[in-house]
């Protein structure tokens, strides 16, 4: 297939929202005492960070992020899909305290030459936090602009040293059933597992984030670890992450394993390719009330289209 690649527009690296304009937008819609916690260095953090919504330290801006109008923090929060929740959009933001996002661990094996189990704290290191403004377009057809804070996965993974047979990267969700109301119905074979080639993980693009709107993450968005793959449809960037396997074999993921014929391992954004039910062509972003075109690989084609380069994207969907 013909993949048109446009030049985009809409980034400037190290450019991003000012963090006082949507402050006082958040100030405006909300008055949380979280949001006014200042942190007094890394020991002082740990037990603010165990609370949602508790403000990340340190965050500088990431490159790579949009310059659209960010979608308002209410939305990002309580209009979610987080299946271990329950299906309907409002369900995670109701059910979401029964999670208990501190103590995490998250394990790292497979195909690596140092494997481990983490704590979430130590993994991610949260000195070097960046902010990236990324638009999310779920598969099915609505799309919102987050402010996202994390690190990019590939500083993350490179320390555990990949072996060369690491093709893939699978990931894995908390199977809690305690925690996750959701997970006591087999709506998917829990627990939620998805997977990148290793190329795509250790792109540039590719986050793992902590928190959004410079906060730690709330737990319907994935707390306390979930990946960001912006060029994908929304169910790629995996919440609650536990484990980290890297392999020889493309991982069997939960989607493409319930529906193979309407979710595919690679799932990129492309409006040139409709779902078996609907079309991909349009999204509506949240907010809006008309919708607008959907752009390949979600607008991020000038980034992420060489990684495809000779493959067929109607075969590899
Ligand atoms: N573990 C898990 N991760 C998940 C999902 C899920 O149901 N379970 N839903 C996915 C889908 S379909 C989307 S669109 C995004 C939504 O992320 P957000 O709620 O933070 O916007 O999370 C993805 N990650
Ligand atoms: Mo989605």
């Amino acid at each position: 297939m013909l993949i048109k690649i446009k030049r985009r527009s809409d980034i400037l690296p190290s450019e991003i929202t000012p963090p006082d304009v949507y402050e006082a937008r958040r100030r405006f819609l909300r008055l949380g005492a979280g949001g006014m916690m200042t942190a007094a260095g890394l020991a002082a953090l740990w037990p603010a960070a165990a609370r949602a919504n508790a403000k990340l330290p340190n965050v500088t801006k990431g490159p790579f992020s949009t310059r659209e109008e960010l979608t308002p923090y209410e939305s990002v929060t309580v209009y979610n899909n987080f299946y271990e929740f329950g299906t309907d959009k409002e369900d995670p933001a109701r059910l979401a305290a029964s999670l208990k996002p501190r103590p995490w661990q998250v394990a790292i094996d497979g195909e690596v030459a140092k494997p481990g189990v983490y704590d979430v704290d130590d993994l991610i290191r949260l000195h070097v936090l960046q902010e990236r403004v990324y638009r999310l377009r779920c598969v099915e057809a609505w799309s919102m602009v987050i402010p996202w804070v994390g690190r990019p996965l590939s500083e993350v993974i490179k320390r555990f040293e990949p072996t060369s047979r690491a093709k893939y990267l699978r990931f894995e969700t908390l199977l809690d059933p305690q925690q996750f109301p959701g997970q006591r119905r087999r709506v998917l074979d829990w627990p939620y597992v998805e997977g990148l080639r290793i190329d795509e993980a250790l792109h540039p693009l590719t986050l793992l984030a902590v928190g959004l709107y410079g906060e730690v993450l709330p737990n319907q968005n994935g707390a306390p670890i979930r990946l960001v793959v912006p060029w994908k449809y929304g169910f790629k960037s995996i919440k609650s992450i536990v484990k980290i396997s890297l392999t020889e074999q493309q991982p069997l993921t939960s989607w493409a394993k319930s529906g193979p014929n309407e979710y595919g391992f690679y799932a990129n954004v492309n409006p040139q390719v409709d779902h078996p039910r609907w079309s991909q062509a349009r999204e509506r972003r949240i907010g809006d009330l008309f919708k607008r075109d959907t752009a390949m690989f979600n607008g991020y084609a000038d980034e992420v289209a060489r990684l495809y380069a000779g493959m067929d994207l109607k075969k590899f969907f």
